[in-house]
């Protein structure tokens, strides 16, 4: 190795337990938060069995309701902070740095405190399934007055959710600062990658958002223990103030959840297409109208609190307006593999297949955001359909096709292909099967969040059931192709995908010792 390249000889490293509590390495800590989110996924995914399991039939025959909301309810919360949101912050400490030629993250302490207090807030949470009262069951998005009759657990939720927001603030102000001010020599905003355009957006999201849903978890607390009436109508407060304070964070969140997402496929899609990505200027303003439009679309999901119709209107309209910069980022990804070279490893497999579907989630919000349709369709199973083909095959689809095109470069070997093929077949299969026939039953007027349901639903029930255990049981096929990657395989090399993902090497400068192909020895 050429002595210049070479680790920091004379740095003391700790081993074991101590390396990855004390880490500042943004390598380390992007695995720490990879390998949380997956715990988290799998977690979360189990919950979503036992939903699966009592609705494969009409009638209570597993678990109680109050048993099956907290089922719900945590599904939810732990999915979007505990799976999605630290998936995505692992990927920015991964490959941020090293997209952008900066030697860490601007804040390395900051960083570790960022990710050490994800455990904390996910053993509060686990914790608040053993006291008494049960875990939150008034859903994730923590309605009042519904919110107001839970026990400790509610509070244990409040404080997790403080203490992953402080999380991902802290996170997000690490990211926007990295990127505004250790860039490589010659690393004009307009020449990054994608994926960094959209790490920085989101982390504009976030600082923006999640103050909001702190301020109301707040106002839930104090209304809960110190006798405010924010929300309280019998105390001259008002319930739908709630919804508008939430859903003002909620609807950014769901961008938060979905714009790293774009920037893993406008990463992968070139490379397996073997061109560059077309229309990047594009994409970058595509990005940032989305993030703005976020803001003003929030009480879409409010339309049935009763509301003025130029209220719906505004709401309705400009809904329909991310539509635009969605489908023109749609429509570069399709011009990107159009006539390009291609090949269908498992990486792009996942990222074609996120297009696909992903899009099919975008036109169905499209359909939700038409306030009659939205009116009839409120709380059914067409919502819960529209919202998993946006996180499952959007979000998750993506962090799974990048963990498959990065795996080869954090760990220096081959995943099995084969298998990951394997993977994809099910899981798109396993998915479509689980989600498509749920808005059919969303359309019929079937409810969503009940564990009951009257038998003319029983049939669609059932292929979903089958399909969801199905869609389970590959993620644990996903594990070990995860786990058997780290622990060994074929060596890499230096240019995983023909080279065509060298293109993160647009530097002026030799990248820094800690590139890909030299990992750092920890000694
Ligand atoms: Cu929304």
């Amino acid at each position: 190795m050429d002595a210049t390249l070479a680790p920091h000889a004379h740095d003391e490293h700790p081993s074991g337990l101590a390396r990855w509590l004390t880490t500042t390495n943004h390598k380390d800590i992007g695995t720490l938060y990879l390998w949380f989110s997956l715990a988290m996924f799998m977690f979360a995914g189990a919950l979503a069995m036992v939903i699966r399991a009592e609705l494969f039939q009409p009638g209570l025959q597993l678990v109680d309701p109050m048993q099956f909301n907290r089922l719900t309810s945590m599904h939810g919360l732990l999915m979007i902070f505990g799976a999605i949101m630290p998936a995505f912050v692992g990927f920015a400490n991964w490959q941020v740095p090293l997209m952008i030629g900066a030697p860490d993250m601007a804040f390395p302490r900051l960083n570790n405190w960022s990710f050490w207090l994800l455990p904390v807030a996910g053993a509060l949470l686990l914790a608040s399934f053993f006291v008494p009262g049960g875990a939150l069951a008034a859903g994730w998005t923590m309605y009042p007055p519904l919110f107001m009759q839970g026990g400790i657990a509610y509070d244990m939720t409040i404080l997790a959710v403080h203490v992953l927001g402080l999380s991902s603030i802290m996170g997000a102000i690490n990211i926007i600062t990295t990127i505004l001010n250790l860039r490589a020599p010659g690393m004009t905003l307009m020449k990054m990658p994608l994926f960094v355009w959209t790490w920085l957006i989101t982390a504009y999201l976030l600082v923006a958002v999640m103050p909001v849903l702190a301020a109301v978890i707040t106002m839930l607390l104090t209304d809960r223990h110190f006798g405010t009436h924010f929300f309280n109508a019998a105390g001259g407060g008002d319930p739908v103030m709630f919804q508008h304070i939430f859903w003002f964070f909620g609807h950014p969140e769901v961008y938060i959840m979905i714009l790293p997402a774009f920037g893993i496929v406008s990463t992968i899609i070139p490379t397996f297409a073997r061109k560059k990505l077309f229309g990047y200027t594009s994409m970058v303003y595509a990005v940032s109208s989305i993030a703005l439009l976020s803001f003003i679309v929030w009480a879409h999901h409010m339309f049935t609190t009763g509301m003025p119709v130029a209220g719906q209107l505004f709401f309705m309209y400009a809904t329909m307006l991310i539509a635009i910069p969605t489908g023109v980022k749609v429509f570069n990804w399709v011009a990107t593999i159009w006539r390009g070279s291609l090949s269908f490893e498992t990486p792009m497999l996942f990222a074609v297949a996120v297009v696909c579907l992903f899009t099919v989630g975008g036109f169905s919000g499209l359909v939700l955001a038409l306030v009659p349709v939205d009116i009839q369709l409120q709380d059914t199973y067409y919502v819960v359909a529209h919202f998993h083909y946006v996180l499952f095959s959007g979000a998750a689809m993506s962090i799974i096709g990048g963990v498959y095109y990065w795996l080869p470069k954090w760990t220096g070997h081959r995943y099995d292909e084969r298998l990951g093929q394997w993977h994809f077949w099910l899981t798109t299969i396993a998915f479509n099967v689980t989600f498509f026939p749920m808005h059919f039953l969303g359309l019929a007027g079937m409810p969503r969040r009940i564990p009951d349901y009257a038998l003319q639903f029983a049939d669609f029930n059932q292929i979903a059931s089958l399909g969801g255990f199905v869609l389970g049981a590959a993620q644990l096929l996903f594990v070990y192709i995860v786990v058997k990657c780290v622990r060994g395989g074929e060596p890499a090399g230096d240019k995983t995908w023909d080279g065509a993902d060298t293109l993160e090497w647009t530097l002026p400068s030799p990248p820094p010792y800690h590139s890909f192909t030299t990992p750092p020895k920890i000694d």
